[in-house]
């Protein structure tokens, strides 16, 4: 039976969670920081900021460059997870396949949906779950619609934001053709490189040359068969967690200022640790990657004895990596982590040498994590001392208020 797949993909989500808490921020360029100085990067922008050429991963005093009426706001991971978690339970009253894919996106499978089997009645269909969404969470989302989860993944960022497109038979070359081969995801940009070479410059291309398959072997037939719309991959609704997480991402720009990299790095950081609370899992094993221009990788692991979701722990330890990996002069194009052997986070064992420490530790990040649910997220946070590890004592410190955060 021919599948019917939506994705659901929330419009500058963290903003979108922003500007639902704070009304004042509507309709304003809004740009989400890890942190609103000079040394910060934007993590996503509202679409109102985006005309300026502000996208995530532009450093902070570049965005205000380019939109000096810009408004800044800090992260709030626990606000996002909560709008996440909701999210994901309200697609789960659709249909029993709903496949999380990332804090804002996921798969439904809708195959069967007898209204959903004419044209009119899908489009329809997902503009009411926009608006059930909007009301109910608060956010706008992009919804598309196609028989794999690929094509639906296409769909959704077509007509961004609050878009809604179907791909179908009838549509799908036309939409394939327009649609530069890079921008299929999963296509990054070595692969959209080398596909390039042998002339394939569009999605079309890569639905139509059926050579892809010997060519990328499994990965070209993935392309292949899910471009014309069979599902080869199904909607997994996990019901274990997982074994790996992962976060890597591109810079906007090619760098060898190595304290924006470390600290790019320490954002997609604090990003994986919430991801990995969020499964209620720990990490017993972390990998710092470092990619440079010419794609050379250079990468740096370390096994904790006890399996930890902290920052505290985790900070000093990639702080400690990065120094051994970074090397002066090159030029970095990407960063990122691999967090392996994940265990649930509770119940858990302290060894017996650091028990006390690790104790305070935990009670540390569930009173950290408490307040930060109730005030926000920066009503705490960790003082220089407590990352530094040639200190000995954990301390926190009262940082801005939550009403400061909002800066320009
Ligand atoms: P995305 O869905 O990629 O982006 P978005 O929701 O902000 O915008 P769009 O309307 O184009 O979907 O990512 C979801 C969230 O993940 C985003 O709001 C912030 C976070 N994120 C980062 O922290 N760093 C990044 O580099 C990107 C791309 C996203
Ligand atoms: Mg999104």
């Amino acid at each position: 039976m021919e599948r019917l797949i939506a994705h659901c993909d929330a419009d500058c989500f963290f903003a979108a969670v922003e500007i639902r808490d704070n009304p004042f921020l509507k309709r304003k360029p809004v740009l989400v920081c890890n942190r609103t100085d000079n040394r910060g990067i934007v993590v996503t922008a509202s679409y109102e900021a985006r005309p300026f050429g502000i996208r995530a991963g532009t450093p902070v005093y570049q965005a205000i460059q380019l939109c000096p009426k810009a408004l800044l706001v800090e992260t709030n991971f626990h606000r996002y997870s909560e709008t996440s978690r909701a999210l994901m339970e309200l697609l789960r009253t659709l249909s029993p396949h709903v496949q999380p894919y990332s804090i804002d996106e996921a798969f439904v499978d809708l195959t069967g949906l007898p209204e959903l089997l004419n044209s009119e009645a899908c489009v329809q269909y997902a503009q009411m779950l926009q608006l059930r969404i909007l009301n109910e969470i608060g956010i706008p989302v992009s919804i598309g619609i196609a028989s794999s989860k690929l094509l639906a993944k296409i769909a959704s960022d077509l007509n961004k934001p609050r878009g809604v497109a179907w791909i179908n038979e009838t549509n799908r070359r036309t939409i394939l053709s327009k649609l530069p081969i890079s921008a299929v995801p999963g296509v990054g940009r070595k692969t959209a490189l080398r596909l390039s070479a042998y002339g394939y410059t569009t999605a079309a291309d890569l639905a139509s040359r059926s050579e892809i398959q010997q060519f990328m072997g499994s990965q070209g037939r993935y392309f292949y068969a899910e471009l014309n719309g069979e599902a080869l991959s199904p909607v997994a609704s996990r019901t274990q967690p997982p074994k790996s997480l992962s976060h890597l991402r591109t810079f906007p720009i090619f760098t060898a200022d190595h304290e924006y990299v470390l600290s790019y790095a320490l954002q997609l950081l604090h990003e994986l640790t919430e991801r990995l609370r969020w499964h209620e899992q720990e990490t017993a094993e972390i990998q710092l990657v470092l990619v440079t221009k010419d794609f050379s990788h250079r990468s740096a692991t370390h096994r904790f004895e006890t399996a930890t979701a902290s920052e505290h722990i985790l900070i000093p330890t990639i702080k400690e990596l990065f120094k051994e990996i970074v090397e002066p002069g090159k030029l970095y194009r990407k960063t990122g982590f691999i967090m392996s052997k994940l265990q649930p986070a509770f119940p858990k064992q302290y060894s017996l040498f650091n028990s006390e420490k690790e104790a305070k530790n935990d009670a540390l990040n569930t009173t950290r994590d408490a307040l930060e649910k109730r005030f926000g997220k920066h009503v705490m946070s960790l003082s220089r001392r407590s990352v530094d590890k040639s200190r000995k004592s954990t301390t926190m410190r009262p940082s801005t208020a939550p009403e400061e955060l909002i800066k320009r």
